[in-house]
């Protein structure tokens, strides 16, 4: 399979699994699995050429784990980032004392005043290390990495989850426990 059509997937199970199943008419469970056939189908039908090759050969090389696939092989579903509401069942789980944050120097700004908000996903994602978190905000422009201090929100009460594929995710990081570089 060449990395394009592995790309061009990825990108295409990202949009139908986390942001708008709708947009093939596909459904997802109550907690966001699909039938791997009926999206295939439903791909075919759009005019996208999944097969169930393709989908089994981005699960298994996926860079970041971005999906999995059922212990029975017949559902698929995003291990984070959705924006439509599905219940993961995470569990609570204490996270370590920092975790971090890639974002744009353009966001700082809002980011000082407002602390990290999930904006249009379920959760604010955090990454256990620097070079991933930069790697993240790259994505949206000149990057910042912003330290948080996750061990004292955790004493403060407030709950982390780690998705299937190791991101840290939280409801919102108040401006207090965010850590700035020296200069931004
Ligand atoms: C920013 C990718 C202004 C936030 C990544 C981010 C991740 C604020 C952007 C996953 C703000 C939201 C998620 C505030 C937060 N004012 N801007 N108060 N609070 N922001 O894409 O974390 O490759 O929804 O800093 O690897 O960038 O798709 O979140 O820049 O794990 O698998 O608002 O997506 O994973 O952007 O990325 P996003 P994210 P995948």
């Amino acid at each position: 399979m060449t990395s394009v059509s592995l790309t061009k997937t990825s990108k295409f199970l990202s949009l139908v699994l986390r942001h708008s199943p709708e947009s093939i008419g596909l459904r997802l469970d109550p907690n966001g699995w699909a039938d791997i056939e009926e999206l295939i189908d439903r791909a075919n039908a759009e005019g996208k050429p999944v097969t169930r090759a393709l989908i089994d050969e981005v699960v298994r090389d996926n860079d970041k784990q971005r999906f999995a696939i059922s212990a029975d092989g017949l559902r698929i579903r995003a291990n984070q980032g959705h924006s439509v509401d599905v219940d993961l069942a995470l569990v609570p789980l204490p996270p370590p004392a920092t975790l971090y944050h890639g974002t744009a120097t353009r966001f700082a700004k809002s980011i000082r005043k407002l602390g990290l908000l999930k904006q249009n996903r379920q959760h604010v994602h955090l990454s256990a290390d620097e070079g991933t978190a930069v790697k993240v905000g790259i994505r949206h422009g000149k990057p910042l990495l912003l330290r948080i201090r996750a061990g004292d929100m955790h004493a403060a009460g407030i709950v982390f989850f780690r998705s299937e594929n190791g991101v840290w995710l939280t409801d919102a990081v108040a401006a207090e426990f965010i850590d700035w570089p020296e200069r931004d």
